[in-house]
């Protein structure tokens, strides 16, 4: 395969128009099963119409049937979060750098070329942002009211951040690794958004600076030109634009490291609504997920049809099994999972239900290689982060 010799890295074409966000007018209008959750469907430029959370920053969340149509969660309905308001509308990749410095031998700049003269590496990895489900929680907490919808599963290509790392040759000391895209702020004060990973989290085999999804250049929404990816962790890592590495020698105390983005260190992670003064630490790993992807809550099976379908993914170990449940969770039995793409990915399942005519609470349950499975009750963070209870659905059969 010619991965990454030109093929992604001339496509200077994925810009958007300036002044294409669009602002006001819509054809329809969505319900998100919580209160204040009415959102208009807008198509921004390159994608279909998403679930409009903000329109500025850009907050698209995918409209959750698209996760039946497969593995991939295609480009132009990926969902979008931006924080910063100030978002080049278009991109040159011809003339695009990353810098590279801070404690490194020799600092570089990187062309989206230098990228492509180097080892391509594609993976598959789902990108799930902290916050998705938050609208779900109880009770309700501050934040972007998502429903399921602020995931996707993509092929991502790109060049591994360790060969990157390797090249400016990180100096003794090091201890984190510092990543900035090219969006700023509206006001001059507004903190920049940097994020930053450990080294050795850093340097592993699958986090990489991807030039591509699903085979196409990145939308300029989803981060054109090039972006960090670190399967298995949430996306608030997953650096877009990506303009900046910076090898540090302390801890990064700026603001979306030190005071956004923490969850409990507590048991789970968890704490209660009531509860102040406990410590924190920075997000790190999703949590194992499942979801029924052919019928909403609330839906019907097409008449005569027993037959359920949908997907799971964890932060990294891989699925292990799915079960489902046709009466709210008393029992359960396995359903079959489908083809493996690898243990960042989506894994898509599907089962046949056992019930006659009728009603039902229908559960799913998966179980990850590392031995993690969803719990009945959600646990609960002031931030709204990390939602990985076990789903239930409202399902009449005829
Ligand atoms: N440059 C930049 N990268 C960013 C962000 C951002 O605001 N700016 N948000 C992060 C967060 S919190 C999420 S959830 C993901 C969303 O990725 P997507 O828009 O491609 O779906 O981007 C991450 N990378
Ligand atoms: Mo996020």
């Amino acid at each position: 395969m010619d991965l990454g010799r030109g093929r992604f890295l001339a496509a200077t074409g994925a810009a958007i128009a300036a002044g294409a966000i669009p602002g006001g007018a819509f054809a329809q209008s969505v319900k998100l099963p919580f209160a204040n959750g009415d959102r208009p469907l807008v198509a921004f430029p390159q994608k279909r119409p998403l679930i409009v959370l903000t329109p500025r920053p850009p907050q698209l969340e995918t409209p959750f049937a698209i996760f039946d149509d497969g593995v991939y969660t295609p480009n132009d309905a990926f969902y979008v979060r931006w924080h910063l308001s100030n978002i080049p509308q278009s991109v040159n990749a011809d003339t695009h750098r990353i810098a590279v410095t801070g404690l490194v031998n020799s600092a570089l700049s990187l062309s989206l070329a230098d990228l492509g003269a180097m080892p391509a590496v594609e993976l598959a990895a789902v990108n799930q942002c902290s916050g998705n489900s938050r609208g779900l929680f109880e009770p309700r907490v501050a934040g972007g009211e998502w429903s399921n919808g602020a995931m996707g599963n993509a092929l991502w290509t790109g060049v591994r951040l360790r060969d990157i790392l390797d090249r400016a040759g990180v100096k003794a000391g090091a201890k984190q690794v510092q990543f900035n895209g090219l969006e700023t702020g509206v006001f001059p004060a507004t903190p920049n958004f940097k994020k930053s990973l450990d080294l050795d989290v850093a340097r592993g085999d699958d986090v990489i600076v991807a030039y591509a999804m699903n085979g196409q250049p990145l939308p300029v929404l989803n981060g054109y030109p090039v972006r960090l990816i670190v399967p298995g962790w949430f996306a608030t890592y997953w650096v877009k634009m990506l303009s900046a590495i910076t090898v540090r020698d302390t801890v990064d105390d700026n603001f979306w490291m030190k005071t956004a983005y923490r969850i409990p260190d507590t048991p789970n992670n968890d704490v209660l609504p009531s509860q102040t003064g406990f410590p924190t630490i920075p997000i790190n790993r999703m949590r194992v997920r499942s979801f029924v992807t052919n019928v909403a809550d609330g839906g019907t099976l097409p008449e005569g049809s027993r037959a359920l379908r949908g997907i799971a993914f964890d932060g990294g170990s891989g699925i292990k099994g799915v079960e489902v449940s046709s009466d709210s969770g008393a029992t359960w039995r396995d359903a079959t999972l489908e083809a493996d793409y690898g243990k960042y990915s989506f894994r898509r399942w599907h089962a046949e239900l056992d019930v006659p005519r009728g009603t039902f609470i229908i559960a799913v349950r998966a179980t990850a290689n590392d031995g993690a499975t969803q719990r009945a009750m959600a646990g609960w963070n002031p931030s709204g982060y990390m939602r990985n209870a076990i789903e239930t659905y409202q399902v009449s059969v005829s």
